[in-house]
């Protein structure tokens, strides 16, 4: 990279370098190379859609560590638009590791094992002749453990040539949308989650066949947490019951949680708080999983989609 210029001024190169002019005298200004100040480059946010997800652009997340500042950025992003998208981003798994534990610690995922060498990355994969796919129903992730995930981050590898996109739904609108009497109700109420609802474990079902996680207990987990919970940075509340993992209002019988959740499943994934991204290889998101809901769409019979995935570790529900 060749960072000198010729103009008596600081002034900034393509990369986001600060230039600055060389004080020993010369027939000509010489520039001095130096980094800008941590974060001083600007990254470039663009929400894709009214309520939820930003993509960010012109960024090499390989170049993160010599750029502390954009770690700050993305955060700020990252807790603002709630899902953030990356393009060709070709990273290897040790890359990927250390691009995601700049947001968090990266932990194993309960019910599959990590990819060779690397116990925290785990391979989401569809192959041609399966059916079903990895998680494919609207939810949180593993809302049955008592410290449910910050946040996961997922990288495309391989992308069938059409379907297989991602949706994700902004709860902190699902709950403000609410009316004020519902809000009152939901607030004394705490939901039981579980890893054995059959939609959903049946979705995990193929992996667990090829690289089923030696760990996880031979029974199901089981966690109760507030229906609305208050998220530990920004202090918002966010609906917090999915479709996958919430069976029933602790202290209710299932029967009776049945009409008020299948109200909640329904509305907080309404197309208004929705956003859709369309995947290619070395495309990634990274989502906030205590404000947000995912749900991968099953439209590519036939193609194999392959992801790398590193969940990283939350706190108790609040
Ligand atoms: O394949 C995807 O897009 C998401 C998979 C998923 O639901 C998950 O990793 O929790």
């Amino acid at each position: 990279m060749n960072c000198f210029g010729s103009r008596p001024f600081t002034r900034l190169c393509g990369r986001g370098c600060f230039l600055t002019p060389s004080t020993k005298p010369s027939s000509h200004v010489r520039f001095r190379f130096r980094f800008p100040p941590s974060g001083r480059r600007n990254l470039s946010v663009h929400p894709v859609a009214g309520s939820i997800g930003a993509e960010i652009r012109d960024v090499d997340l390989a170049l993160l560590p010599e750029n502390p500042g954009w770690v700050r950025q993305l955060r700020e992003a990252f807790l603002q638009h709630q899902v953030i998208f990356f393009r060709n981003q070709n990273l290897e798994p040790q890359a990927f590791l250390t691009f995601a534990s700049h947001f968090g610690e990266p932990v194993e995922y309960p019910f599959v094992k990590g990819i060779e060498g690397f116990p925290e990355i785990i391979r989401v994969l569809k192959q041609e002749h399966e059916t079903v796919n990895f998680g494919g129903i609207w939810h949180s992730d593993t809302s049955y453990q008592q410290t449910p995930p910050l946040g996961s981050v997922l990288l495309g590898k391989e992308t069938p040539p059409y379907g297989g996109d991602t949706l994700f739904a902004n709860q902190y609108a699902a709950y403000d949308s609410l009316s004020d009497g519902l809000k009152e109700t939901l607030a004394g109420l705490r939901g039981v989650s579980t890893s054995a609802k059959a939609d959903a474990s049946k979705t995990r079902e193929d992996r667990i066949r090829d690289s089923g996680n030696p760990t996880a207990p031979a029974e199901s987990f089981e966690a109760v947490h507030p229906v609305v919970r208050t998220h530990p940075e920004t202090g918002k509340k966010a609906l917090y019951v999915n479709v996958a993992h919430t069976a029933r209002f602790e202290g209710w019988t299932e029967g009776e949680s049945a009409p008020l959740l299948s109200f909640l499943f329904h509305h907080q994934v309404k197309p208004e708080f929705t956003c859709r991204f369309s995947w290619e290889v070395g495309s990634i998101a990274f989502w906030d999983n205590r404000c947000v809901q995912h749900n991968p769409i099953n439209d590519y019979h036939g193609f194999r989609r392959s992801m790398l995935r590193i969940t990283l570790a939350g706190d108790t529900p609040r």
